[in-house]
């Protein structure tokens, strides 16, 4: 493979870099007084589906930061929108939506509608237009089962109790409604690669919230159908298994060109597990990000020092950024990443 312009998109072609690309998960958001002063005005929303409002809150973190990507601003949960569910984000709880699913016919009504997605994909265009072009563009969607989660429970839970069961209890409406999420899903990541993303992630946040066993059964088979097409577009795909990591080799059979590792497991190990098969993401503690510069610049150095000088390598944390992190800690890791890893 040719190298391109954008360090962000050889690293995850598995190219030699002439350092480490960084970006954050989440590095758009309410971390940055300037999203918050922005989110003070509009709603989230308006966030999400005014193309020129999209474009900045995007391009946020890039003017402040020196990233090496930006991932476009929207949710998840647009996806059970395009399906004819909408939510609210309430304060203290996260997204509700007005309705959950409670029986098979909510899921036979289910209706996708691709025209929900028009002004996101304006924004794409514009967002793609406005980054350098040394710079990539990250489109994203959930994994499936993760979606799910939120569409039973009809807001963010501890345990996905509704999801688990219908599973358990009814697997044909489970099934119905897998595919359905699936189909909206790949419908969306054609029209983000026609617009212009660079790369497709997919979250897999609520990942812990399934067995092994059921995982291989219920939600990986929907998850490799999304990856596979991604690389049948010619664009990296990066799977974040937030809790799946240390069982590399089942989350591996999804195919994607980069692991989005999370920040309880060892980068170390799991690079000597996959033996250069994948790229790996990841993998700072989002809690060190709280402390010193000195502990930020220690546990950077241990993630560079224990990939080593193979190539391969996305910096990013382990999971998303909190809204409680100062801007200059950020800042500081970033340069951090930049000086330790440069070969
Ligand atoms: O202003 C606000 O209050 C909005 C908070 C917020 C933001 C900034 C939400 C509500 N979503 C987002 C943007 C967002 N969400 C992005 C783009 C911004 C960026 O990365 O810079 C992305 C990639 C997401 C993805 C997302 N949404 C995930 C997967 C990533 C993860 O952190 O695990 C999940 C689980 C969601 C659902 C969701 N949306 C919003 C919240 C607060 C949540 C989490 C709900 C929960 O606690 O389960």
């Amino acid at each position: 493979m040719k190298k391109s312009n954008q360090i962000f998109l050889d690293a995850c072609n598995g190219l030699p870099t002439k350092r480490t690309p960084v970006w954050i998960m989440r590095q758009a958001g309410r971390y940055l007084p300037e999203y918050r002063k922005i989110r003070s005005k509009a709603t989230f929303h308006q966030m999400m589906h005014k193309p020129d409002l999209m474009t900045e809150v995007t391009l946020l973190p890039m003017k402040r930061f020196e990233l090496d990507a930006a991932i476009m601003f929207s949710d998840i949960l647009v996806i059970p929108e395009s399906l004819g569910m909408k939510f609210d984000l309430v304060p203290k709880v996260g997204p509700v939506f007005n309705n959950r699913i409670s029986n098979d016919n909510d899921i036979k009504n289910l209706n996708y509608n691709n025209d929900y997605f028009k002004n996101i994909y304006k924004g794409i265009s514009s967002i793609r237009s406005d980054l350098n072009n040394d710079k990539s563009l990250i489109g994203f969607a959930g994994a499936p089962w993760t979606v799910a989660c939120y569409m039973l429970e009809g807001k963010p839970s501890k345990d996905y109790m509704s999801l688990r069961s219908l599973m358990i209890e009814k697997p044909d409406s489970f099934k119905l409604l897998m595919e359905k999420i699936t189909d909206a899903t790949i419908n969306y990541i054609d029209g983000q690669i026609k617009s212009g993303v660079n790369v497709i992630q997919i979250f897999d946040s609520n990942g812990t919230y399934i067995s092994k066993d059921h995982y291989e059964k219920y939600s990986l088979p929907y998850i490799s159908k999304i990856i596979r097409h991604i690389n049948s577009r010619n664009i990296p795909s990066i799977y974040f298994a937030k809790g799946l990591c240390n069982d590399v080799d089942l989350i591996l059979k999804n195919e994607p060109k980069v692991l989005g590792i999370d920040w309880t497991v060892n980068i170390g190990d799991i690079k000597n597990k996959i033996k250069n098969k994948v790229v790996l993401q990841g993998n700072l503690d989002p809690s060190v990000l709280l402390c010193s510069n000195q502990i930020i610049k220690q546990e950077v150095a241990k993630i560079i020092d224990s990939i080593g000088n193979n190539q391969g390598h996305i910096f990013n944390l382990g999971h998303g950024i909190t809204p409680n992190v100062n801007p200059i800690s950020v800042e500081f890791l970033i340069q951090t990443v930049k000086q330790l890893s440069k070969k």
